[in-house]
């Protein structure tokens, strides 16, 4: 066997002999680095004669070749032996339970809907839903907003770029500020009689201590041939009553304004806010918690309803306002941040009932 024949074999065994890349690359430099053997023999060639150089130059350089070769593919079975350690050792079960903590909770907003739609759905409510996005028309039009309201412009509302390509203001596309705009949906399709509670997502463009800009609203519908306000009330004080879990509840009426009611009334609560604390039920001190009225004749002949033949009443409340009032909840922000630790103080167990 020629001397090179020798080396090869013997730089191949260590090669295959390494376990790990920085033996790999000590072999590397002493093969074919700047002292290495093969270096070494590539010195040698100048005081050969041409002929003899060339063989020799080419044999050393097929050498080199071979050995860069074993190396590169020893490292890479190498890695691929670590990586398959590495993945076996750090296997972790994303199948596992996160007990005991953390643990999530209802939260308190899905909690008050439930709640508030099972009051309802005792009185022969049933609950509906819609699209958060719209159109003009649903969102203002149809429930009687004249077209120079306040609500329209561009500050006060989220307007969604034009894809429709139509033109005129009943096409424009919005995020729906009310939840009104289900009612008109239901309307439209159903016929009277009516009961349907909506709970849903709203948007305004509001941001302060008491404004967010999305916030949740429920509203109640009653269309039929004899509702009048005297129903409204009596609904809306047994609805406070069970909320609120107080059978002695002073409540008072107030009259106010909606484009789609008339006449429209605020309801306040009676409550006390003796020593900063806020206690509901008791005391001098009155709690706005909703807004309500019998539908304007004009909103039931917009949504296909013949106003002499029907009447109806509707109500809507804030929700996070009145999950504050009933769980003493003091900043609105909160609700929005998914902390958790605020989660585990005020939301709810999944088995908890009411
Ligand atoms: C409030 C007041 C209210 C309604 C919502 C309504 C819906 C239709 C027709 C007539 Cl389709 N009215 N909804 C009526 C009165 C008041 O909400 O303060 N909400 C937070």
């Amino acid at each position: 066997m020629s001397s090179l024949e020798a080396l090869k074999k013997e730089l191949v065994a260590t090669v295959k002999a390494a376990n790990d890349i920085p033996a790999l690359e000590e072999i590397r430099v002493t093969a074919l680095g700047k002292k290495g053997k093969v270096t070494d023999m590539m010195k040698t060639l100048g005081g050969l004669d041409p002929e003899q150089r060339k063989q020799m130059g080419q044999a050393l350089n097929q050498l080199k070749d071979e050995i860069t070769a074993e190396i590169e593919s020893r490292a890479a079975l190498l890695k691929n032996a670590a990586l398959d350690k590495r993945l076996q050792e750090e296997k972790s079960d994303i199948t596992l339970s996160p007990r005991p903590w953390p643990q999530g909770t209802i939260h308190p907003i899905s909690r008050t809907v439930e709640e508030v739609s099972a009051i309802f759905a005792e009185m022969g409510f049933s609950v509906s839903e819609g699209p958060e996005i719209e159109d003009d028309f649903h969102n203002f039009t149809a429930l009687n907003f004249p077209s120079g309201h306040p609500a329209r412009q561009m500050h006060d509302t989220f307007y969604l770029p034009d894809v429709t390509g139509k033109t005129g203001d009943e096409a424009k596309r919005l995020l729906r500020t009310h939840t009104s705009t289900v009612q008109v949906h239901v309307m439209q399709t159903q016929k009277p009689p009516i009961r349907v509670i909506i709970p849903g997502k709203t948007y305004r463009s509001d941001y302060d201590i008491t404004h967010t800009p999305m916030f949740n609203q429920i509203e109640g519908l009653l269309i039929d041939k004899t509702a009048h306000m005297g129903h409204l009330k009596g609904c809306l004080i047994e609805f406070c009553k069970r909320f609120f879990e107080v059978d002695e509840l002073p409540t008072r009426f107030r009259p106010s304004f909606f484009p789609f009611t008339e006449p429209s009334a605020e309801m306040d609560i009676g409550c006390s806010r003796e020593g900063g604390e806020l206690r509901i039920g008791t005391g001098k001190d009155w709690l706005e918690i909703l807004g309500c009225g019998m539908v304007h004749p004009n909103v039931l002949q917009n949504c296909g309803i013949d106003p002499n033949e029907y009447q109806g009443f509707a109500f809507g409340m804030g929700v996070e306002r009145i999950t504050m009032l009933k769980y003493g909840i003091p900043d609105l922000r909160t609700f929005f941040e998914s902390d958790l630790r605020w989660l585990q103080h005020y939301g709810f167990g999944p088995m908890e009932n009411f």
